[in-house]
């Protein structure tokens, strides 16, 4: 890439991350998205790490400290009111000191937090730093594995749509039709103050996210309690693979603190995880699936949630055939990789998880693959993900069918994978543990 453009890549990248930084924390993008968000945060850390590393661990640290009395780290931390958000602490209504909400998303922090260590160029400041993360990403860990995975299969069930980061996915249709919405309090979204309805989900979705929330508050967010009576649990591969990912990358690093009992049962939780995992593999549609825990079947939805599997050290050649199944979609859109097989008539360019391309996705995959040795296809998504944001600026997620910028603008873990991309090409990416 020339380097004059790829240095402005770099500075609105940083720009961005800046207007973002709120202190401690930053916000996904201004006005849609005010307040702290968890897996945003800890990817935004690394983007974060290739400038000014002390704020980076703080990016973790902040998010770390609203950690919940039981292990859960929670998806949403209400720092400072904002109006222009629902649903605001005065719905979640979570009885923290500082309001967060009462679900949480994938846990990518000790991913994370194992690159920012790996990477430091002051190894003594990130001995320090990564120390008290470990502890508390493990009690996180074990939180997800008591509470999320009661009958001990190894593989943790969401128990809404947003703790999975891909809120109104295809993967969740059919479960999220088993959901009421007969009670719930009248609301005013205010996403669409700040985006277009055609590219958010839609308002019979809402309501049964709010179903959801309404149903957890009135048993007192007790985690004890809330997966069993959830209608919707459903186990998704990408969500997974990112606590299996997490779970290795924990267990090295503890190992190289010196932390053995910790690496241990996170060693434990990965390998268990890991033959699990074969349960979700679809013969006959080349990648991993869903499946819906109320009704024990695989979910038939072809989405990016089954690629991000590859993010996992699962077996060679299931990353082989998930390679495939992306070059497949590059037939099929101009963008890698759709969020979900353009081929499904379900699939829908422009709304959200249902079809667009997301930068974060597109790193994890990227990622996992070259540590699975299938290095052209991690290389071609990369470029790919670069040429993208080349043409069509930083935004939230983009329509793989034309390049359309969507949702957001000036997007907060758009601009750090940007820096991801660009300052580790050449940097062998993932390395298995
Ligand atoms: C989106 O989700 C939030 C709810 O958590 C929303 O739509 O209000 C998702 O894309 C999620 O993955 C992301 O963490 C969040 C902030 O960027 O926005």
């Amino acid at each position: 890439m020339d380097p004059a453009d790829r240095a402005t890549l770099v500075e609105n990248a940083q720009a961005i991350l800046r207007e973002n930084d709120r202190g401690g924390y930053t916000v996904p993008t201004r006005g849609l998205y005010p307040f702290q968000w968890n897996w945003d945060s800890c990817l935004t850390a690394l983007g974060l790490g290739h400038q000014d590393e002390d704020r980076a661990w703080r990016e973790i640290e902040t998010l770390l400290a609203h950690q919940w009395p039981d292990g859960m780290v929670p998806h949403i931390v209400f720092h400072v009111p904002d109006e222009g958000y629902f649903p605001g602490p005065e719905i979640w209504r979570t009885n923290r000191p500082v309001p967060t909400s009462g679900i949480t998303q994938p846990a990518v922090a000790g991913f994370a937090v194992r690159r920012l260590f790996e990477r430091a160029r002051d190894p003594a400041m990130a001995a320090e730093r990564a120390r008290p993360l470990l502890a508390a990403i493990d009690r996180w860990h074990q939180w997800f594995f008591a509470h999320r995975d009661p009958a001990g299969e190894g593989l943790v069930a969401i128990i809404h749509p947003w703790e999975s980061g891909r809120d109104n996915s295809i993967d969740w249709d059919e479960a999220l039709a088993r959901v009421p919405t007969d009670g719930i309090e009248p609301y005013t979204r205010r996403d669409l103050q700040h985006a277009d309805a055609a590219h958010r989900p839609t308002n019979a979705e809402y309501d049964r996210f709010v179903w959801l929330l309404e149903r957890f508050r009135g048993l007192g967010w007790d985690n004890a309690r809330l997966h069993d009576d959830s209608p919707f649990q459903v186990v998704d591969p990408g969500f997974n693979a990112i606590l299996i990912r997490s779970c290795r990358d924990l267990a090295v690093l503890a190992e190289r603190l010196g932390d053995a009992k910790l690496a241990a049962r996170n060693h434990a939780f990965a390998e268990h995880g890991l033959v699990a995992m074969a349960g979700l593999w679809s013969v006959t549609d080349g990648q991993y699936l869903a499946r819906d825990r109320t009704t024990g079947r695989l979910v038939g939805s072809r989405s990016v949630g089954g690629l991000l599997a590859a993010f996992a050290p699962i077996p060679q050649d299931r990353a082989r055939a998930l390679g495939h199944r992306i070059e497949t979609l590059a037939g099929r859109s101009r963008h890698l990789v759709p969020s979900h097989d353009p081929a499904d008539p379900r699939f829908d360019a422009k709304r959200y998880w249902r079809g667009p391309v997301w930068l974060i996705v597109n790193y994890m995959i990227a990622d996992g693959l070259a540590a699975a040795g299938e290095a052209a296809i991690a290389a071609r998504i990369r470029a790919d993900s670069i040429d993208l944001i080349t043409r069509s600026g930083f935004a939230e997620y983009y329509d793989p069918l034309t390049g359309e910028p969507c949702g957001g603008d000036r997007f907060t873990w758009t601009a750090a994978m940007v820096l991801e991309f660009l300052e580790t090409s050449g940097e062998q990416a993932g390395e298995p543990g």
